[in-house]
């Protein structure tokens, strides 16, 4: 098995002007990642993958070409949930056949699930796929809190192996760390990675590590180390990038950096903007001469 420690990119998908997935340029995002970014593994299929606004093929085609690009010289992790569980359950097998080292989902959205009816999603997204499962908690964007209590319940099944982090509630992260020593936790958020590292996560899941890896590397190892001071330096750097990305718009931007770098990054999928407007190109090129040559 492989480890699932350590720095993983949140995939970011191209897609042609049309929308059609840019199955050149995805290989390309993945070899950028495997090769210049030095990362642990992908994680495909999340939020940064677009995957929300795609069709179940559209997903299936994506872990397939990041299988088949990737093969095993990292770890991969699919994000595989949707608030259609059977969508979930057909992608869990889908990825747990290619040979996913584990899945993860999101707390299933929109509606207001109770905590019961998000524990029967988990546990019925592992029993069809026997595969492994980090709960993806982004409480921002699906109004879900899960607590210490319900993680406990939920870590009571030995296949849900952690927990993706993609919250800034750290009281939270140091009772889930201190009750849980033993499940994975990844922080989710790039921009407060210093201070999850500080509490002991085990890795991190971060969209700008397709373009910033090596200092999230940088920063996550001198935390490890006790070597607080020098990873604050390259935490403030970090943020700097970050905050020009998110005031430019995040996954437009990501890739802007990316094809700066030579890399097909391609479109963005509607509804979101496809693509910068000569201004905020002009952006990244700034972002890309002050933080990434
Ligand atoms: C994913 O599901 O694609 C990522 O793991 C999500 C990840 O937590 C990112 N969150 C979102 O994009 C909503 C972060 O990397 C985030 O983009 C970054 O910290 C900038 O805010």
């Amino acid at each position: 098995m492989k480890n699932l420690k350590g720095i993983f990119s949140a995939l970011l998908v191209s897609f042609n002007e049309d929308g059609t997935i840019n199955e050149k340029g995805l290989r390309q995002i993945i070899r950028h990642n495997i090769d210049k970014m030095k990362v642990d593994g992908l994680y495909v299929g999340g939020s940064t993958g677009e995957n929300f606004m795609l069709s179940t093929e559209e997903k299936k085609e994506i872990f397939r070409i990041a299988k088949d690009e990737a093969k095993d010289q990292i770890a991969l992790i699919a994000q595989v949930g949707s608030v259609n569980l059977k969508e979930a359950v057909e992608l869990g097998k889908y990825a747990t056949e290619l040979g996913y080292d584990s899945l993860s989902a999101v707390t299933p959205f929109y509606y207001k699930f109770s905590f019961p009816e998000i524990k029967n999603f988990y546990e019925t997204i592992i029993r069809e796929t026997g595969n492994k499962m980090i709960v993806y908690s982004i409480p921002f964007l699906t109004g879900v809190n899960i607590g210490v209590n319900q993680f406990a319940e939920l870590f009571e099944n030995e296949k849900i192996i952690g927990v993706k982090f993609t919250a800034g509630d750290f009281y939270l992260l140091e009772r889930l760390r201190k009750a849980f020593p033993n499940h994975l936790i990844y922080a989710g958020f790039d921009e407060m990675m210093l201070p999850a590292s500080v509490l002991g996560i085990d890795g991190a899941i971060g969209s700008t590590f397709n373009v910033n890896g090596v200092r999230a590397r940088q920063i996550f190892e001198l935390a490890q180390q006790g070597k607080i001071k020098e990873a604050l330096e390259i935490q403030n750097v970090t943020n700097d990038l970050i905050e020009g990305i998110l005031g430019n718009g995040l996954y437009q931007t990501i890739k802007g950096l990316l094809e700066e770098e030579g890399v097909n990054a391609g479109y963005c999928r509607e509804p979101m903007t496809k693509d910068l407007t000569p201004a905020q190109k002009q952006i990244v090129k700034e972002l890309k001469a002050k933080f990434l040559s």
